[in-house]
């Protein structure tokens, strides 16, 4: 997208665009730490395996799930929820690596939210069909903070809708590295990813990642 940028300090970079009032995209910004952030999430994944949760409706999710911090996003027949342990293991959730808190922090301050400090990452693995419909994050304990979403992998098209479900939704493509802060007006937006498509990444096969880091405690 060109024309005008709504971050509000004024000066941005040629690699961000604004898709909304506080939803900034950082085309790349990821890059450069690609290989630590997917050797972070098998470390993690070691721990805490990915799975398919289960909705409260008692639908398996399409995209598999897990997390790291003091926080882990979980939903069951009981409902969406942060747990501070696994349920799956009991144990707490993996602590966060470094290389996601330095990377959250910092595309948050470019985007214009300075002091960043997420307590909770959900990491969700999407493979060939996988799908989030559209929804919002709301089980956040303040939405004052940003979200930062990092894609890694497979490219996929996001939807980015408004405040109200029937708000008209617009898509993006997200690549490799891409990384997305949401804030402000954005933080309570509906959004999803349609279907992955098939493909092989030279970096994660036939996979794409996504990471959400969140202050969500
Ligand atoms: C817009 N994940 O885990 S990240 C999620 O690609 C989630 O896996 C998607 O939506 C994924 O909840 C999209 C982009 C994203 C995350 C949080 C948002 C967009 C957002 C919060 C508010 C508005
Ligand atoms: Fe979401």
């Amino acid at each position: 997208m060109t024309g005008d940028l709504f971050c509000a300090s004024g000066a941005v970079g040629s690699y961000l665009e604004a898709l909304s009032e506080g939803a900034v995209v950082l085309r790349g910004r990821a890059l450069p730490v690609a290989d630590a952030l997917l050797a972070a999430i098998r470390t993690v994944a070691d721990a805490a395996p990915f799975r398919r949760m289960i909705t409260p409706g008692g639908f398996e999710m399409s995209v598999a799930m897990t997390n790291c911090g003091g926080g882990g996003w979980v939903t069951d027949r009981k409902g969406y929820r942060y747990t501070p342990t696994d349920p799956q293991t009991g144990a707490p959730w993996p602590a966060m690596p470094g290389v996601f808190l330095d990377l959250a922090e910092a595309a948050a301050a470019e985007a214009g939210f300075p002091g960043f400090v997420p307590d909770a990452c959900l990491i969700n693995r999407y493979e060939p069909g996988a799908r989030l419909s559209l929804h919002q994050d709301k089980d956040e304990r303040d939405y004052a903070h940003p979200i930062v979403s990092v894609s890694l992998g497979l490219p996929a098209t996001f939807q980015f809708g408004g405040r109200k479900r029937a708000d008209s939704v617009s898509k993006v493509a997200l690549s490799h590295g891409d990384v997305v802060v949401w804030g402000g007006p954005a933080r309570l937006h509906h959004h999803g990813v349609l279907t992955l498509r098939d493909g092989e990444h030279p970096a994660t096969g036939r996979t794409r990642f996504n990471l959400t880091l969140r202050r969500a405690m």
